[in-house]
């Protein structure tokens, strides 16, 4: 009995020690709420990157509108955690970001309206293209040039060879340009500040100098079936050469007929059918061939040529005392300006037409030929001819 009132008396002060940490709980929570601050406080970004920028850092700074608030922050989807003024993010992607931040005053309010801020990191320099361009060869001393960049709101710069980047837009032209080779280039800047490491460009040629006729082929010895054949000094727009630009006329004047052809450098007209012997002809190339950047030539370039003087005879059967001719060697062709005087002669061997190179126009030459025989004998004369080249 003694046990049990001593454990009722444990219970009794437990309970009425119980009592007054209850009541005291309960008092303090009342004071508390008394004074409370149930207002929430505002938050104020203050500082913060550029709307489109290409940097992958960003900072930000921020208020509250009470003293002694406390901070959480949140990027983009994450959750908001403790942070202070300033924060720092670094490593950002390339793409749209979003930055939250709530103030929580001392007395636990949270701003239900966090304040946010959102921007976009671009670190992809633009492309760009030219989209016109002088020819690749030109006689022209201007050059205008347009080109695009892939993102809207670029700022452009074009340098023209080694002259240095200059702010541009686009058309750009130049002028006055000197004869040879040029580079312009062109590099963009976009609106987060990426410029391309590797400028656009293009090399063109301005050639302001017309051509002309270098070389020609041989004036002497021109055969039947020759081509005709004219180098020039640079390379030629192969359309302007033609069967009108390219003539050959014959010592009267009339045009003979042929095809002409262009590869390199030079020209080639080649008869139809074999020329005259013996005849004098003139080649003319005018001034409406042009070289490749276009530019004529300045003026008519003319020569004139003589082909072979093809002679022909019939080869004797006799001897002088009527016995067969059986020992044959060869010929002897002779000529000269009058008539019976001729040059040292032409040993033509065993055959039966021959060329004669070297003949001039205006002039009348007289021909003969004599056959030899295995021992050296000599016949006579055969019968002159004579031709006067045209
Ligand atoms: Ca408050
Ligand atoms: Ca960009
Ligand atoms: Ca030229």
């Amino acid at each position: 009995m003694v046990n049990l009132l001593k454990s009722i008396t444990v219970y009794i002060l437990l309970l009425a020690f119980l009592l007054i940490i209850a009541n005291c709980g309960g008092e303090s929570a009342e004071k508390i709420k008394d004074t409370t601050d149930t207002t929430p406080p505002d938050t104020s970004i203050t500082s913060q990157p550029l709307n489109l920028t290409n940097s992958t850092s960003a900072d930000f700074s921020f208020t509250s509108t009470e003293d002694g608030s406390t901070f959480e922050c949140q990027m983009d989807n994450g959750s908001y955690t403790s942070c202070t003024s300033p924060k720092s993010y670094t490593g950002l992607t390339e793409s749209s970001h979003s930055f939250s931040v709530k103030a929580i005053d001392s007395s636990g309010n949270a701003d239900s309206t966090p304040a946010s801020y959102t921007w976009a990191i671009d670190t992809t320099a633009v492309e760009i293209s030219i989209t016109s361009q002088p020819l690749n060869l030109t006689n022209s001393t201007s050059a205008d040039f347009s080109f695009t960049s892939t993102e809207d709101g670029s700022t452009f710069e074009c340098q023209m060879d080694s002259g240095g980047y200059t702010s541009c837009t686009s058309p750009k032209s130049y002028t006055g340009l000197t004869e040879g080779s040029h580079t312009f280039y062109v590099k963009a800047t976009d609106s987060a500040g990426n410029t391309n490491s590797t400028p656009a460009s293009y090399t063109w040629t301005i050639d302001t100098t017309p051509p002309t006729v270098s070389s020609t082929s041989s004036l002497t010895g021109v055969t039947l079936s020759t081509s005709i054949t004219a180098t020039f000094s640079e390379t030629m727009d192969s359309s302007t050469i033609t069967t009108t630009t390219f003539t050959l006329k014959d010592s009267d004047n009339n045009a003979v007929t042929g095809i002409v052809t262009y590869s390199g450098t030079t020209a080639t007209w080649t008869p139809s059918s074999n020329l005259t012997s013996g005849t004098t002809y003139t080649a003319t190339i005018t001034t409406s061939v042009k070289d490749a950047a276009g530019n004529n030539m300045t003026s008519d370039k003319t020569w004139s040529f003589t082909t072979l003087g093809i002679l022909t005879w019939v080869a004797p059967t006799k001897n002088l005392d009527g016995t067969d001719l059986t020992d044959l060697a060869g010929y002897k062709v002779y000529y000269g300006t009058s008539s019976g005087n001729y040059t040292t002669p032409i040993d033509v061997g065993n055959v039966i037409t021959y060329g004669v190179k070297t003949l001039s126009a205006g002039t009348t030459y007289y021909f003969t030929v004599t056959a030899y025989n295995t021992i050296g004998n000599e016949s006579d004369y055969a019968t002159e001819v004579s031709k006067t080249i045209q």
